[in-house]
């Protein structure tokens, strides 16, 4: 049976803009799903599409043979600065599976290894900033959490300090790639006509996107120009290794589009992850004991351990869970390569947009049960009964997240060593709101925290921190 699909009442030449609220679009289009269902159609000035919701149509949406990634308009504006990298590119570019095929080797879990103790240098840096607050001092949690991140995939990436821990103000880089993000997903929800009378914020937008060439390219020139070349970062990787396929190596002007990917895609998403696991753990004090309990077993000595991060299966669980109720990347788009029919019901035709809204999809009570609301890291308990149809905090397919595990490496490793030495103080008794950029984030969440006494001191040097790591 050919089924019709639901639309809300349209605004002449802006069609279902009006609907949005430009400043949390994701948010109002989740409101609709609860209100027109699983499916259902909005026109933009850029274009119509679908925006589906039950685990059975996305699982039919997952078949690759008939559907593929869209670099849907906010995408196509941040390829201003992006380019061709992996996450705005299109399938059938060049570039797109010559990038893949080289850095894959890069992202796989045993490649974490080689990541551990450079993670572990930043997350001691913020262990040791909490441990030096006053008592009445409070932690502006994503803040801190996109400090770490940045550090951390900059470090790992390029082997690059941005030593956020040590400014008070973010790095300017920061500052730009923010607006540069903001100002991509405000472009890209204008009309054309409002778009061309914006000329500060157009002239703003080329000045960030100058600043993080030029530092992108300095970094590449450096190490271009260095005699040290057998670190085997993702810079050293981009810059000596061919694609195994066309024997071909990725171009200097590729090479930047990829590190800045990473250093958006690795820290925007990530920091919003951990802020939501810990504004979860505030509100949830029996997941939170058990948690202690855990990194208290798992983690014994002063720096944990790559082997010691695999086994925090609780503290997996909850970020697993985190990414459920609130999957920071909390949309993707997808095209029909030919005309179709939608889980045998709705007709497509080639090229219509199918969009993919997670944090409706996560809460399915069809296959999540009655309770898909409500916080359960035990959901995550047997990996077998995952419904992985109705849970894609991480895309789908070839086009899925290439930092999975890199990202859940430094999460898992983070909010354990968080646990392992601080209580967590819910001083303001945080209500959430959500912060869009192209991620979600918890708006203005703080928290204080207190030192766990009975539990080991903070390690506070290096040497320290290199004599533990001998031990291993
Ligand atoms: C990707 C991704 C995705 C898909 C999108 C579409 O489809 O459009 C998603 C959903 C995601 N991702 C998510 C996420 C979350 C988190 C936490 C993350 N993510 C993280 C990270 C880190 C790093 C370094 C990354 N990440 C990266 C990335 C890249 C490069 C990409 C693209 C891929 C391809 O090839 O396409 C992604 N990511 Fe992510």
């Amino acid at each position: 049976a050919i089924d019709t699909i639901p639309q809300p009442k349209t605004y002449g030449p802006l069609g279902n803009l009006p609907q949005l609220d430009l400043e949390q679009p994701s948010q109002s289009i989740m409101k609709l799903a609860y209100e027109y269902g699983p499916i259902f159609k909005l026109k933009f000035p850029t274009g119509t599409g679908i925006f589906i919701s039950s685990a059975e149509l996305v699982e039919d949406a997952s078949d690759e043979s008939r559907f593929d990634k869209l670099v849907n308009a906010p995408l196509q504006k941040v390829r201003s600065f992006s380019g061709d990298g992996l996450f705005t590119s299109w399938t059938k570019e060049d570039n797109w599976q010559k990038a893949h095929n080289i850095l894959l080797p890069s992202f796989s879990q045993s490649a974490m290894k080689g990541y551990h103790s450079m993670m572990v240098d930043i997350a001691l840096q913020l262990i040791q900033k909490w441990s030096r607050l006053n008592s009445d001092e409070s932690i502006d949690v994503p803040e801190d959490m996109t400090r770490l991140t940045l550090d951390t995939i900059g470090l790992c990436g390029f082997n690059y300090r941005f030593n956020s821990f040590y400014r008070e103000k973010p790095h300017r880089f920061i500052k730009s790639m923010g607006r540069a993000l903001d100002e991509a997903m405000n472009q890209s929800n204008r009309l054309g006509v409002q778009d061309k009378l914006m000329v500060k914020k157009r002239r703003q937008f080329n000045r960030d996107i100058q600043y993080m060439f030029s530092l992108v390219d300095r970094i590449i020139e450096e190490r271009k120009s260095s005699d040290d070349h057998d670190g085997e970062d993702l810079l050293s990787r981009m810059l000596d290794c061919a694609d195994p396929i066309t024997g071909e190596k990725l171009s200097d002007e590729n090479i930047r589009y990829q590190i800045i990917t990473f250093l958006i895609a690795g820290h925007e998403t990530t920091s919003g992850l951990l802020s939501f696991a810990l504004y979860f753990l505030m509100k949830h004090p029996e997941k939170l004991a058990n948690a202690y309990e855990e990194v208290d077993r798992v983690l014994t000595g002063p720096i944990p351990t790559y082997q010691q991060v695999r086994q925090l299966k609780y503290v997996r669980m909850i970020l697993n869970e985190s990414l459920r109720l609130w999957p920071t990347a909390p949309l993707f788009s997808l095209y029909a390569k030919e005309d179709t029919v939608l889980a045998g019901k709705y007709p497509l035709k080639r090229r219509d947009v199918v969009n993919i809204l997670l944090p409706k999809l996560h809460r399915d009570t069809n296959v999540w049960g009655d309770d898909a609301e409500d916080f359960k890291p035990e959901r995550f308990m047997d990996p077998k009964k995952v419904p992985h149809h109705a849970y894609k905090p991480f895309g789908n397919g070839q086009r899925a997240c290439i930092g999975q595990q890199f990202a859940m490496h430094e999460a898992t490793l983070l909010l354990g060593m968080i646990l392992k030495h601080f209580e967590l103080v819910d001083h303001t008794n945080y209500q959430l709101k959500i912060k869009e950029t192209l991620t979600f984030k918890p708006d203005k969440l703080t928290m204080q925290v207190r030192p766990r006494e009975s539990h080991s001191s903070v390690p506070l040097s290096q040497d320290e921190r290199s004599a533990a790591v001998d031990l291993h």
